[in-house]
């Protein structure tokens, strides 16, 4: 970490915390079942046996968690609505109160429509979801709508679709490998008509959490270049050509269902911004049978790649590689291939696992990715915003409670928050930024 203090960002840059549902909220007794509580309810899927069930008990203590937001100096929070909870009555109340405390506390509400917790009873692999989301989107715009400024729609479909639909490893714990394409599909669908469902309610301000990464080929080999290949329309073109460009990219669009075009219309439906979750790059190469544990996944044989280790960088304690010049790598990237159609990014989620209250690894890890950030600023990317993944230790899904994200401890024991050191050098970042010095001439 080097002692030189973080570029200023533009005035109005966006700076906030997140977190979803279904990992802070808890009191599942006061809303209908979602794909994660029968998942988690099967022994095995959750590598602590843990549930949601409670989680931070964010529900009950919602207050304390807006002071510490407070606290932070963030601008923003990200947080998501669940959908399951909309559908039990009274289950926006919640969100009514939530959304009047940040008010209060001067902290712009940012909610995610869907953050993986679908309704029990629904499916995407059926068409009627993406309908039945873009229903659901007008009822919270219509009820959150005089008091929420900026939306987002979907959370990481990318990864809902692989990790819950593909590989099995998340609810619903579907393995269909490239079976499972209509889900992206109809996620994408979903979205599109949730925009215009948005709009309609007078909604504005309205994006995406894509979650992306540069793929490296594992060498110049042509089946090494081949397989990276293939990844990477996996990881960063799946969704995004469809968004930003109105089109799959070649050979995907014959694998969807439906009239394909006529949802691409509603698919591109242009965006106010992009998020960007942003973690870490992947190597891949060819096909080598089962792959390398990938973020707590081992890759199933079959796969046309096989995701590599990278070698001589740090890990988190998750074990994902620490290479915060691949985010610039990224953003550059995504401004080269995507041009005009591409609009201002706002990086949704960055963030890592460590252990400890007195985390000097998180601190590295966030000062040297907001300098990335920075960097890709300076070459030109219009980035607007920078969300913390995530404000409180949560339920990290598979992986139950050994995952702290959080820059606020939680004991899952006694629910007692301690901010950690993270905490308290973002919040002094934070202020520095405020009353700094404005970056060039792209301030606005
Ligand atoms: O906790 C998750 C979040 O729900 C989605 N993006 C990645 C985070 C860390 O794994």
């Amino acid at each position: 970490m080097t002692a030189d203090p973080i570029p200023r960002f533009p005035d109005g840059f966006l700076w906030g915390a997140s977190t979803s549902a279904h990992q802070i909220e808890g009191a599942a007794d006061q809303r209908a079942p979602s794909v994660w509580d029968a998942f988690t309810a099967e022994p095995g899927r959750v590598k602590d046996g843990s549930t949601a069930a409670v989680a931070c008990d964010h529900v009950r203590r919602y207050r304390e968690d807006v002071a510490l937001l407070a606290d932070l100096g963030v601008d923003a929070y990200r947080f998501s609505v669940s959908w399951p909870r909309v559908n039990t009555p009274g289950g926006l109340d919640f969100y009514d109160r939530l959304v009047d405390e940040l008010c209060a506390a001067g902290v712009r509400p940012v909610p995610t429509l869907f953050h993986w917790d679908l309704p029990a009873e629904l499916d995407w692999l059926r068409r009627e979801t993406a309908e039945r989301f873009a229903q659901y989107a007008a009822v919270v715009a219509a009820r959150l709508g005089d008091r929420v400024t900026k939306w987002i729609t979907l959370n990481e479909p990318a990864e809902h679709t692989l990790l819950g639909h593909a590989l099995g490893v998340h609810a619903p714990g579907k393995r269909l490998l490239f079976d499972a394409l209509p889900v992206a599909h109809h996620q994408l669908l979903a979205h599109g008509l949730a925009v215009r469902a948005l709009r309609a309610a007078g909604g504005s301000d309205i994006g995406i959490a894509n979650s992306h990464g540069p793929t490296w080929p594992a060498s110049r080999e042509s089946a090494d270049l081949e397989a990276a290949e293939f990844y990477d329309v996996l990881l960063n073109r799946l969704f995004a050509d469809p968004l930003l460009l109105g089109r799959y990219p070649e050979g995907i669009g014959e694998l969807m269902p439906g009239d394909v075009a006529a949802d691409l219309e509603v698919i591109a439906e242009p965006l106010d911004w992009y998020g960007v979750n942003y973690y870490a790059p992947t190597r891949v190469g060819a096909p080598q049978g089962a792959g390398i544990d990938f973020g707590g996944v081992r890759m199933p044989a079959g796969l046309p790649f096989s995701v590599r280790e990278i070698e001589g960088v740090p890990v988190t304690g998750f074990g994902w590689p620490v290479v915060p010049e691949a985010l610039t790598e990224l953003l550059t990237a995504f401004r080269d291939r995507y041009g005009d159609r591409l609009p201002p990014v706002v990086i949704t989620e960055n963030g890592c696992a460590y252990d400890g209250v007195d985390d000097t690894d998180r601190i590295a890890y966030l000062d040297a990715h907001i300098r990335a950030l920075h960097d890709a600023l300076r070459a030109g990317v219009d980035v607007r915003g920078y969300f913390v993944w995530s404000l409180l230790d949560n339920f990290e899904w598979a992986e139950g409670y050994a995952r702290r994200f959080g820059l606020v401890h939680v004991d899952f024991t006694t629910q007692r928050r301690t901010p950690k050191a993270s905490f308290g050098w973002l919040r002094e970042v934070l202020a520095a930024q405020q009353g700094g010095v404005s970056f060039g001439s792209r301030a606005r």
